[in-house]
C-alpha cells in the first residue's frame, strides 16, 4: 500500500466526492486519509499549503490539489466508462457549478450566516443553475448528452447538497428530470462505493485502501443510461 498514491479526503465534501468518483470509475486504488476540516493533519498542509480537500500525493511526491485535476489524472489513465468523451473538463457546466452556483449554494445552505437575505432569496439565486440543468436534462438523459460524463459526475455532488438543504421542498420543486438524474447517481453502486465510511486518519497510521474492494464491472458500470 506504500506505493499507492495518497488521497486526503473528507467524506461529505462535494469536491472530494467528485474526485473519489473518478478514481473509483477509473479502477485506480489509492490510500485514503479521511481528515477533519476543523483539525487538518500537518501532512496535508505540508503537501498543499491551501489545505483544501481533495489532495492527491503521488508516489513520486507530485501533488494534485484541485478536484478537477484529480478527476483528469484518474480518467486520463483509464476511462472505462468514457467519461472524458463529450465535453470533458472544459465544460462550461463545471465552471458555472464551481463559480456562481457554489456561491449561492453556500449561502442557501448557511443562510443563518448571511442574514442580509432570507433563505428563499439564496435558493432562488441558486435555482438559476437548476433551471439550466433541468432544461438540458429534459432533452438529454445526461448533461454530457447520451451517456454519463465527467460533467455529470463533477456536478451531481453539488446538486445533492442543494437537494439536501430542504428535502421536502426539493421533492416538490419543478425539476423532475434533475431529480431522476440525481437519484440515478445516488442509487449507483459507484456512489455507494465512494461514500464508504473511513475512520479519521491520524499521523503515523497507514491509511486505508480506497476503494475498499477492487471495482468490479458491476460497480463501475452501475450508472449507464436512463
Ligand atoms: N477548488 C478546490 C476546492 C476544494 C474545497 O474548497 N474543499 C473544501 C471542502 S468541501 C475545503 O477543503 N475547504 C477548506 C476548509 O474548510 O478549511 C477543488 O476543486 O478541489
Amino acid at each position: 500500500m506504500n506505493d499507492l498514491p495518497v488521497l486526503y479526503s473528507f467524506r461529505r465534501c462535494p469536491y472530494a466526492i467528485r474526485a473519489r468518483m473518478a478514481v473509483a470509475a477509473a479502477g485506480i486504488e489509492v490510500t485514503i486519509r479521511e481528515v477533519l476540516l476543523k483539525d487538518k493533519p500537518p501532512e496535508l498542509i505540508v503537501a498543499s499549503a491551501k489545505a483544501t480537500v481533495p489532495v492527491l500525493v503521488l508516489p513520486d511526491g507530485h501533488v494534485i490539489d484541485e478536484s478537477l485535476e484529480v478527476m483528469g489524472w484518474a480518467l486520463t489513465q483509464r476511462d472505462p466508462l468514457g467519461w472524458l468523451s463529450g465535453e470533458g473538463m472544459s465544460s462550461g457546466w463545471i465552471q458555472t457549478c464551481d463559480g456562481e452556483f457554489k456561491y449561492w449554494l453556500d449561502r442557501y445552505k448557511y443562510a443563518g450566516r448571511h442574514p442580509e437575505h432570507a433563505t428563499e432569496h439564496y435558493r432562488r439565486e441558486a435555482e438559476a443553475f437548476l433551471r439550466q440543468i433541468e432544461d438540458r436534462l429534459s432533452g438529454f438523459p445526461w448533461l454530457g448528452g447520451e451517456a454519463p460524463s465527467m460533467t455529470d459526475a463533477a456536478l451531481f455532488p453539488f446538486v445533492r447538497q442543494f437537494a439536501g438543504v430542504e428535502p421536502a421542498w426539493w421533492q416538490g420543486a419543478p425539476y423532475p428530470s434533475t431529480r431522476i438524474w440525481l437519484a440515478q447517481w445516488l442509487d449507483s453502486p459507484l456512489f455507494s462505493t465512494v461514500m464508504t465510511k473511513y475512520p479519521r486518519w491520524a499521523s503515523g497510521q497507514p491509511g486505508a485502501r480506497f476503494p475498499t474492494e477492487p471495482c468490479t464491472a458491476e460497480t463501475v458500470h452501475g450508472v449507464t443510461t436512463q
